[in-house]
């Protein structure tokens, strides 16, 4: 009796067991990481509390920093074209703007959607793929079962009572932009989880690009504070006169919009009403109190921006942090990798600046993270040069898909794993193209180590720049003439080179300046606000 007992209780135990362990088996196999890829606009390292920084302690970032702390921190990822559209162009292709063709956001026409792009290559193997939010690449997205994308304001979008384009179909809806794109982005998740496939969701936030609206709860978050300056905040640009010195994206280059002054009553729709709120971004007009110094409307101009900005990154925090609890609360945090991203750096106040487009620090790198428990140690931190190119492959090859498509970056997959392969890229080629208009920023194309930023201004100009980022990191030294340099100068030109040949854009300047000059069209069609911003604001660019 004992021994039966004994022996049916084994059988039974061993029954037990082999039943879940096959079914641990069968879940491995059947379960492709569901993905999770969310961009905010402009979104910087600087306001982002898990990179530290002077912000940190008043405007802390908990929600992201939660996934860095669960995940892999990167202190090295790099733009290969800091503006919107191109990086959202290369992110997609894995290619550099030469090959995607998408090298500007103004005059830089459509992105031409018959080319491969990774979400594609997710769709094609089974996953349902979705995507909300920000798209701004004027043709329709492919390779997604479902999107809802801002079709106002060129696919800026606006914050408030944005209109979306739905699978089609444009709809106004009613609210701020942050949280309902999250709304449609945890919606559609709501029935994406309920089927066999696994999910590949892209949720790229409008926030917190200009005109930097907070949510109205948000409004005066920090009303009786002053925000600390950053150190570089009064650069005088000397040695470097003709490039960080010669734009229009100081704190004399803000807006009444930007500074949320409001337009009187009398002035009418229309021409003068953009005339009024556009004020400021033009040479020689300045916006500021009267009876204010130079000094004093300076750093009102820049309390004012700063706070707006953070106040919309609070909102990109906070939407972050449903996105976490629904996975939480859905049992689905083991099984997905989440990255969050920014399509470029941001200058907020560092070197006197607002924008992006430089090579420099603060708008070269894009905060970076991901969270993925099967594969990424917790609380790690990585300082490999990785560039938006590397994000699709990296993607596929998380989710176990190959392709034979043609991509220019590498996965790091590997370096997830906390193993940095040994022949890694340990230079980055930059390329940048739109003049003069936005803000004025020379074109530039240069190269990037760990150690040192060189990069040729040559638009209408012909200056190298040489910046020793250990000795310099917030590169207010061009010590391209600096004799002892000299070789380095000559190593790093070589790289350079050949990082050219390698991306297959070893072209001549006058090549190069064709791009730029070329008028590749409009985003979207007939919107007739943003020709007359146009219009009205290049007049003074030359
Ligand atoms: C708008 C902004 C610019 C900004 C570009 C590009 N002007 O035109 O300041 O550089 O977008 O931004 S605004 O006053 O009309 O807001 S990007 O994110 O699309 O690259
Ligand atoms: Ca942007």
């Amino acid at each position: 009796m004992r021994t039966l007992t004994k022996i049916a209780c084994t059988s039974i135990l061993s029954i037990l067991c082999l039943s879940s362990c096959k079914t641990e088996k069968q879940k491995e196999v059947l379960e492709k990481p569901n993905i999770i890829y969310i961009m905010a606009d402009d979104l910087t390292t600087q306001a982002i509390s898990a990179y530290g920084g002077i912000y940190k302690d008043l405007a802390p970032t908990p929600n992201i920093d939660k996934v860095a702390k669960e995940g892999m921190l990167f202190q090295d990822v790099l733009v290969t074209n800091s503006i919107c559209g191109p990086s959202r162009a290369a992110i997609l292709t894995g290619n550099y703007s030469n090959i995607n063709g998408y090298y500007k956001n103004e005059s830089g026409g459509k992105f031409d959607a018959s080319q491969w792009t990774f979400p594609q290559e997710f769709q094609k193997n089974g996953y349902k793929t979705g995507l909300f939010g920000k798209w701004h690449l004027g043709t329709e997205p492919v390779g997604f079962d479902s999107f809802k994308y801002h079709n106002s304001a060129g696919q800026q979008g606006h914050y408030w009572n944005p209109v979306y384009n739905d699978n089609g179909n444009d709809v106004k809806e009613t609210g701020y932009a942050t949280n309902l794109s999250t709304n449609f982005a945890l919606s559609w998740l709501d029935t994406a989880k309920e089927t066999k496939s696994p999910f590949m969701l892209v949720l790229q936030y409008k926030a917190p690009h200009r005109p930097w609206q907070p949510d109205q709860k948000y409004e005066t978050l920090w009303e009786d504070i002053e925000m600390p300056y950053p150190s570089t905040f009064n650069d005088n640009y000397k040695g470097r006169e003709k490039t960080a010195g010669d734009t229009e994206m100081t704190m004399e280059y803000f807006s009444r919009r930007d500074m949320k002054l409001e337009r009187p009553k009398s002035i009418k729709k229309g021409r003068e009403t953009i005339k009024w709120d556009f004020y400021g971004a033009k040479e020689g007009e300045i916006v500021q109190p009267e009876n204010m110094s130079d000094e004093e409307g300076k750093k009102w101009r820049y309390q004012n921006y700063i706070k707006d900005y953070l106040a919309c990154v609070k909102s990109v925090d906070d939407n972050i942090g449903r996105v976490l609890k629904y996975l939480k609360e859905n049992n689905l945090e083991e099984n997905t990798v989440i990255v969050i991203t920014s399509d470029q750096g941001f200058y907020l106040g560092d070197h006197g600046f607002f924008d992006k487009r430089f090579i420099y620090e603060e708008s070269l790198r894009m905060p970076f993270m991901v969270k993925y428990p099967k594969k990424i140690k917790p609380g790690s931190v990585n300082e490999d040069i990785i560039t938006n190119i590397d994000f699709a492959p990296t993607l596929l090859e998380l989710a176990g898909i190959k392709t034979n498509q043609k991509m220019q970056g590498n996965s790091f997959v590997k370096i997830l794993e906390g193993n940095t392969p040994k022949d890694w890229q340990e230079a980055m080629y930059y390329h940048y193209y739109e003049f003069p208009f936005w803000h004025h920023v020379q074109p530039h194309y240069g190269i990037r180590t760990q150690k040192f930023t060189l990069a040729h201004f040559y638009y209408n100009i012909d200056v190298w720049e040489l910046y020793d980022l250990e000795k310099d990191p917030q590169q207010m030294h061009n010590i391209i003439n600096d004799a002892s340099y000299q070789p380095i100068i000559i190593d790093l030109k070589s790289q350079l080179k050949q990082l050219m040949v390698t991306y297959e854009n070893d072209k001549s300047l006058a090549d190069f300046r064709k791009i730029t000059d070329t008028d590749f069209g409009r985003i979207v069609d007939n919107i007739k606000d943003e020709e007359s911003v146009q219009q009205i604001l290049s007049k003074k660019q030359e």
